[in-house]
């Protein structure tokens, strides 16, 4: 193949957010758009490292991967890297990218360096909605603030990209390898199976053998609800194949471009199929519902667990962590900041605000793993019990938890699409409020007077315990003497207008008070929040758009 260079102008707004950049799929399909990003990226990374390079480039299947694939292969090839690997059908979760690049060999012995992951997350797909790209690194983590600060920094200047528009359409549907030869020598574009080697690496984790006595038991019923996004890839393989599942627990598991013209993010609202199956919706009566629900986002790296009651993540786990005397730290939001720790072995578990778990096995949340996770659990409990009258199920063990932690009742208030002037104002107006406790205590008192006194705010910043770097602006936090919180900030994954989330978590230590109602019990500090903040005089808005 030859190379060319293809001359362009820097186009604006190309700042990866939270996890990566994401646009409306008529924005990235521009002329240039996406190749002015990849060209950035490889500038970013630096020519020396770019040549030779393994990269892994796939996503979670939505509308435009497949074209976005083919585009990423030739400027690859003409950038000087050696070989790309990708998944079946351009296939592959978050998670499993992430693991590919730890623990694939190619046929040819090599390794991974870093992958383009095709993937707007939890953001619906098709032709009106979502497309998005981000770059992990060797460590199998999202690329750090320095070097998406530096891909941003080259989208304002660009002025060429390189392309090998003469190299053939790569069949993406047919494992094998394609070997060509350009001006630095050999190329191949290798792809392979999706599921593999992320199968490989659950097994190291988990003891199939023990979840599949339980899961093939005829008293534990299950169900998987893929969204229709890439888990779908998995959810076969592990859970019916490897674990003995029935064909009928898999919901919404084939993937689709357009996630089935749904939502694909796991929470309460948008997993209506499986909350209906599991009676918990607020009409639904299901008959028999399954004791174990679960679902993942289109990339497959939340999760969301049901039994007859849910649990997220929240400073429940600083509880834990003190009680049984570990370290544990507390960062901004986005995975890449998880990654550090982890190469500096200060950190093996890690969870986030969103329906997000994981561990050091990756360095990507892992909506599969968290399920096993809890399923493990479940099997391990349940051992001895599989034929007695009932099993131990997730409620039995979040009360018990309760019974000993306390319990963090939490929620999310999502306030999407609003003007991105008065999101701005308002955030504005709470950096400020943060620095009087005076101002905040008598707002507080003169919203509820039941509500605990804030005895500590701030603009939640993070400095990275391993190389000193600092994040700044990661929002506002309010700490309540009572151990309960309120955060407010910014999303970074929105395509359009801004996104306010508000988390709210009450904190009760009392065990005769964990069984409440969590939005009854909330109730107080959700008034709290709204008065604090100015919500309804800011924004306009008299009620969320998401609850989770
Ligand atoms: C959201 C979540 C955050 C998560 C991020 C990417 O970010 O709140 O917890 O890390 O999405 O997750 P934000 O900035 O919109 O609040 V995913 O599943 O989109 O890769
Ligand atoms: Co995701």
């Amino acid at each position: 193949f030859k190379v060319s260079k293809v001359s362009t102008t820097p186009i604006d707004g190309q700042k990866p957010g939270t996890s990566g950049l994401r646009k409306k799929v008529k924005v990235f399909i521009q002329p240039h758009y996406l190749q002015n990003f990849v060209q950035s990226t490889f500038n970013a990374l630096t020519p020396e490292k770019v040549r030779g390079a393994t990269l892994v480039v796939s996503g979670d299947g939505r509308y435009f991967s497949k074209d976005a694939i083919q585009i990423i292969i030739k400027m690859s090839a003409a950038n000087g890297v050696r070989r790309v690997w990708v998944g079946q059908n351009g296939l592959l979760s978050t998670p499993a990218v992430s693991a590919v690049i730890r623990e694939r060999v190619g046929v040819d012995g090599s390794k991974a360096t870093g992958a383009f992951i095709l993937t707007a997350s939890h953001n619906p797909g098709g032709p009106h909605e979502d497309f998005g790209i981000k770059y992990n690194m060797e460590n199998g983590g999202p690329a750090p603030e320095a070097i998406t600060d530096k891909i941003f920094e080259n989208t304002k200047t660009i002025t060429e990209y390189l392309i090998a528009e003469d190299l053939p359409n790569i069949d993406i549907s047919t494992i094998g390898v394609a070997n060509f030869s350009g001006p630095e020598g050999q190329f191949d574009v290798e792809v392979f199976d999706s599921a593999s080697d992320y199968v490989k690496l659950m097994k190291s984790i988990f003891d199939f053998e023990l979840i599949r006595k339980l899961l093939s038991s005829s008293k534990f019923t299950f169900c998987y609800d893929a969204l229709h996004g890439v888990a779908g890839a998995y959810a076969h393989r592990i859970f019916v194949e490897e674990l003995g599942a029935q064909e009928s627990s898999l919901l919404n598991c084939v993937p689709k471009e357009d996630f089935g013209g749904g939502h694909p993010d796991p929470n309460l609202t948008y997993a209506k199929e499986l909350v209906a199956r599991m009676g918990l919706g607020k009409s639904d009566s299901a008959v028999d519902p399954p004791e174990f629900g679960a679902a993942a986002d289109g990339d497959a790296d939340r999760n969301m667990i049901l039994g007859k009651r849910s649990m997220p993540t929240s400073a429940a786990i600083d509880v834990v962590a003190k009680n049984l005397n570990l370290k544990f730290f507390e960062v901004p939001t986005g995975w890449k900041f998880f990654g550090n720790l982890m190469d500096a072995g200060l950190c093996s578990i890690c969870g986030e605000e969103s329906f997000g778990t994981g561990s050091d096995h990756i360095r990507e949340k892992d909506g599969i793993w968290a399920v096993l996770a809890w399923l493990s659990i479940l099997a391990f409990k349940n051992k001895e019990n599989l034929n007695g009258d009932k099993l131990v199920t997730v409620e039995d063990i979040v009360r018990q938890h309760w019974a000993i932690y306390g319990r963090h009742y939490y929620t999310r208030y999502d306030y999407e699409n609003v003007d991105a002037g008065a999101a701005k104002d308002l955030m504005a107006y709470l950096v400020k409020l943060q620095s009087s406790l005076d101002e905040i205590n008598s707002s507080v008192k003169g919203a509820r007077s039941d509500v605990s006194n804030v005895i500590n705010a701030d603009e939640f910043e993070y400095k990275d315990p391993v190389d000193g770097s600092v994040s700044k602006h990661q929002g506002i936090r309010f700490l309540f003497e009572d151990g309960s919180r309120l955060v407010f900030r910014l999303s970074g994954t929105g395509s359009e207008g801004a996104t306010i989330r508000l988390y709210i978590e009450q904190y009760e230590k009392d065990s005769s008070k964990t069984g409440r109602d969590s939005q009854e019990a909330l109730a107080p500090l959700v008034e709290v929040a709204l008065k604090l903040s100015k919500m309804l005089e800011f924004t306009g808005r008299s009620a969320p758009t998401v609850i989770t």
